[in-house]
């Protein structure tokens, strides 16, 4: 039987929250990221800021250009979170089999569900309690597989429904461009455009071989989305693989102190998230995306596990140094993974100064919880106070 696969993404989300909070803002073209005449990016764009060009990760400076009359708002990330608990809980109403991705999306098998009609149908009474509870637009997309699902629910948008009958899917992706596939950024497109293909469907028709050639294992993979092939199952949430934080740069840069300072406010978010399940990490990476949009990532694996954001910091900085030894070349975007997780509390042989460092990083955690994460800057991450003058400042994907 085939599988019944909802992907539920709520429509230009922090916009969408600060609107349900200030009906005035409705109907506008509204951009939340930070003041235009600060450094910064484009986190959300409402639908009309949009029709101006207007999009996610680009710069403040550059919407206003574009929309000199829109309405630009700092943000505050724990409303944002706050909406996401309550979207997830009453997604959760439906289904057990429920996998959030990031804040205000999620996947939920529904195979085998029919107490509440078709699909479709289900789909519109999720949807519709959504917006009666929380005053916000879901767009859902309906498929055999994550894959077909998730772009349902892109062309679904905003405030729609788009379902792919099991057998229709390769149809239905043949006409859509090649980078509306999840792994498909400018480069792997380059690389595509240059075998002549552009679309999906000349994608599917594409001998493995050739792809593979290319591409590399991630050929295997597009190759099988592309003929709308995907086995990845709904995922409950557990304990996390790894955890990261990315930002781009509002202009590339190779100014040293401000990548580390910038690398600095990373692994303080990464050890506050790693603390706040309470896990340790042994391996810290770095990812590089260079201005010509090549990405580097660079790892380093510790014996010693550990949630200190100094001790994570410390690790990144080598790698950042070394990275940047390698070649000077200015710098998009910079991130900071940790990964070889393990959780609860651990006996250790030494319970020396770092056991002391972490003890001091979760009373700056429960500060930060309190007053916001800005409300505490260390030394190094002074350097950035115009930069994060609030809360807001999420993960990119
Ligand atoms: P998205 O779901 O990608 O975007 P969106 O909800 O604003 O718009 P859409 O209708 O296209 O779904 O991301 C969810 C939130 O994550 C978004 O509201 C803000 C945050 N985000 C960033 O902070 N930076 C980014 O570059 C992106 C893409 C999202
Ligand atoms: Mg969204």
């Amino acid at each position: 039987m085939a599988r019944c696969i909802f992907h539920i993404d709520l429509d230009a989300f922090f916009v969408s929250v600060e609107q349900s909070l200030r009906p005035e803002l409705q109907g506008r073209p509204v951009v939340v990221g930070g003041r235009p005449d600060r450094r910064g990016v484009v986190a959300s764009a409402s639908y009309e800021a949009r029709k101006f060009g207007i999009k996610a990760g680009m710069p403040l400076s550059r919407a206003y250009q574009l929309c000199p009359k829109a309405i630009f708002i700092e943000g505050n990330f724990p409303r944002y979170r706050d909406a996401s608990e309550k979207f997830m809980t009453i997604l959760a109403g439906y289904s057990p089999s429920l996998e959030p991705v990031g804040l205000d999306e999620a996947y939920m098998d529904i195979t085998g569900c029919d107490s509440h009609g078709t699909p479709c149908q289900l789909a519109e009474r999720i949807r519709r309690e959504i917006k009666t509870k929380l005053k916000l637009t879901a767009s859902i997309g309906i498929a055999s597989c994550k894959v077909v699902a998730k772009i349902a629910s892109d062309i679904a948008k905003p405030d729609g429904v788009v379902e792919v009958a099991p057998g229709a899917e390769k149809e239905f992706l043949a006409p859509l461009p090649v980078n509306s596939l999840p792994g498909v950024g400018r480069k792997t497109e380059a690389v595509l455009k240059s075998l002549g293909i552009t679309t999906i469907g000349q994608l599917a028709a594409l001998p493995l071989p050739v792809l593979k050639a290319r591409l590399g294992s991630s050929g295997v993979v597009l190759h099988n989305y592309a003929n709308g092939i995907d086995t990845r199952r709904v995922e409950l949430p557990g304990e996390a693989k790894s955890i990261s934080r990315e930002t781009t740069l509002a202009r590339d840069t190779l100014d040293q102190p401000l990548l580390k300072a910038l690398l600095r406010y990373l692994c303080e978010q990464v050890g506050a998230e790693l603390r706040s399940q309470d896990g340790q990490a042994r391996r810290v990476t770095l990812k590089l995306r260079y201005a010509d949009f090549d990405t580097v990532t660079r790892s380093s694996t510790s014996p010693e596990a550990t949630s200190s954001d100094d001790v994570i910091f410390s690790r990144a900085e080598v790698l950042l140094h070394k990275a940047l030894s390698q070649r000077r070349e200015l710098v998009h975007l910079i991130g900071v993974e940790v990964s070889a997780l393990t959780y609860g509390k651990q006996l250790r042989l030494f319970e020396s100064s770092p056991r002391r460092l972490e003890y001091l990083d979760r009373a700056v955690d429960r500060i930060r919880k309190k007053y916001g994460f800005a409300s505490i800057q260390t030394g190094c991450t002074l350097h950035l106070k115009d930069l994060f003058a609030s809360d807001l400042k999420p993960a990119m994907p």
